[in-house]
């Protein structure tokens, strides 16, 4: 990530380089309320719930909560605002492209302040914050953007004197629900293609971090005032889910050790663990498996963990006290089941959800850390003697959303890539997502993709037109 300020290398002079940037001090939260057609409004049963901040355990503010009549109000809204006619509905593709970089625009304005207040709500190192989450979620809207006028049908080759074609046409109202873990990108990665598409959104953010999504309507509502439109989607028939994974990271020995253990370490702690894409199985080949645990353990041992305010600052807090208990239950589990706790295996002794890194070694696929999704900073390492085993070790869960092989040799490299069941293969490389590439999962991990051309699908039905043309008459 970003590097130390002013550093020196190579014994060169101490060259300028850009400013951190810096978390908005004593940042008010203005945006609590729900937002329907560009307007702010109360929750219909009154209801109000809090939103705390997992790094103090201090409450935020009270967020007005919906339920199903505020529901069926953005419903409707969404609705009206995709009737065949409307502003929405009329406007020319370009134009719409047009609306989402504006709003891509405005993120960028405001981007030391939506990542100040994910990282309040959510408890994510704000470097982390703004650098990954805030500039995914700008390079995502401007991706789907530049789709917006490139969405084309076919002309389809049938028979004589017919004429048929395709037109890719938004769905409708599409519901977005997103997690807690990156609650802003996630929302993006939705909102995106379903509005660059033409599509009207109904999103309910996780209850844990509603903020970012809310302020994000704030800033809908100033692109709204350029062109006079709403922004609200909501629907069910079609499901696309992105859902957990105990993704396996494959290290063979003849992998560049280096690039192998910092890329499994920080696959499987950014976040505080809390990623669906985890290195969560480390599967080492022999050889070299007592230095890869060596190394692992001195990087684990370094993590900087602590107010992910602080510009040094790697690992925040768990998101809540479930979680919490859930990871230290998993942690008790790996000791109990004869697993090597090699650091780490507790919680910070002075503080509410902070988990010190913990790497275990002499993990056996049997193991409740070997099977099941952890969601914390828990790095299980389990040692492999062949490619054939490893393959059928790596695909025997029911996830199979990313897998990670580190190895110099391309056959070995291409052989992992076809015979891993998983919907994304990194080699020698880790979390390297792309808003031009596709991602999601195999098998139970979940259905569709987001991201990339194909991520249009999911939100685009495809009418065929097929015209018979008067052969007697031309
Ligand atoms: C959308 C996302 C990214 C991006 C860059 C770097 C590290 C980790 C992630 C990441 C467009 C362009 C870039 C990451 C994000 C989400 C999950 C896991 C890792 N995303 N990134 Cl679930």
């Amino acid at each position: 990530m970003a590097t130390a300020n002013g550093a020196v290398e190579n014994g060169q002079p101490d060259r300028k380089q850009p400013a951190l940037p810096r978390p908005i001090r004593n940042l008010e939260v203005k945006f609590t309320k729900i937002f329907i057609n560009n307007e702010w409004h109360e929750s219909k049963s009154g209801k109000k719930f809090a939103t705390y901040n997992p790094s103090t355990l201090e409450k935020i503010c009270e967020v007005e909560e919906g339920d199903k009549p505020d529901v069926d109000k953005a419903v409707e809204a969404a609705r009206a605002a995709f009737q065949r006619g409307s502003p929405w509905r009329r406007l020319d593709a370009l134009s719409r492209g047009r609306l989402l970089h504006q709003l891509a625009d405005l993120v960028e304005r405001d981007r030391a302040v939506l990542a100040t207040l994910e990282t309040m709500d959510m408890g994510k190192p704000f470097l982390h914050a703004f650098f990954i989450d805030l500039e995914g979620c700008i390079k995502t809207l401007r991706y789907f953007a530049g789709w917006a006028d490139k969405i084309q049908g076919r002309t389809i080759p049938t028979d004589d004197n017919v004429v048929c074609f395709t037109r890719h046409e938004p769905i409708g109202v599409c519901g977005a629900i997103t997690p807690w873990n990156f609650p802003l990108l996630m929302l993006v990665w939705k909102l995106a293609p379903a509005l660059c598409c033409g599509n009207t959104v109904v999103v309910k953010p996780a209850e844990q971090t509603p903020l970012t999504a809310l302020y994000l309507g704030s800033l809908v509502k100033e692109v709204g005032k350029l062109v006079k439109e709403a922004a609200s989607r909501s629907n069910l028939k079609r499901v696309t889910l992105e859902l957990g994974g105990k993704n396996p990271c494959i290290v063979c020995a003849d992998a560049d050790l280096d690039l192998a253990v910092e890329c499994a370490h920080q696959g499987v702690f950014f976040n505080q663990g809390q990623c669906c894409t985890a290195a969560s199985r480390v599967f080492v080949e022999e050889p070299v498996y007592t230095e890869f645990v060596r190394r692992s353990v001195e990087y684990a041992q370094k993590r900087p963990i602590g107010d992910p305010f602080d510009a040094r600052t790697e690992q925040g807090p768990q998101i809540d006290q479930k979680q919490f208990n859930k990871i230290l239950d998993l942690i008790e589990s790996g000791k109990k089941e004869g697993a090597r706790l090699e650091c780490g295996g507790s919680a910070l002794e002075d503080r509410g959800l902070f988990i010190k890194p913990t790497v275990f070694s002499e993990v056996t696929d049997t193991m409740r850390i070997a099977k099941e999704e952890i969601f914390g900073p828990v790095q299980p390492i389990l040692k492999f003697k062949n490619i054939e085993e490893v393959i059928k070790r790596a695909n025997s869960l029911e996830y199979g959303l990313t897998a990670a092989v580190f190895t110099k040799n391309l056959d070995k490299a291409l052989k992992l890539a076809s015979a891993l069941e998983s919907g994304t293969v990194w080699i020698n490389c880790y979390n390297a997502i792309y808003a031009q590439a596709p991602f999601g999962g195999f098998k139970m991990s979940g259905n569709g993709r987001e991201l990339g051309e194909y991520a249009l699908a999911e939100y685009t039905e495809v009418k065929t037109v097929t015209i018979k043309l008067d052969d007697r008459n031309p």
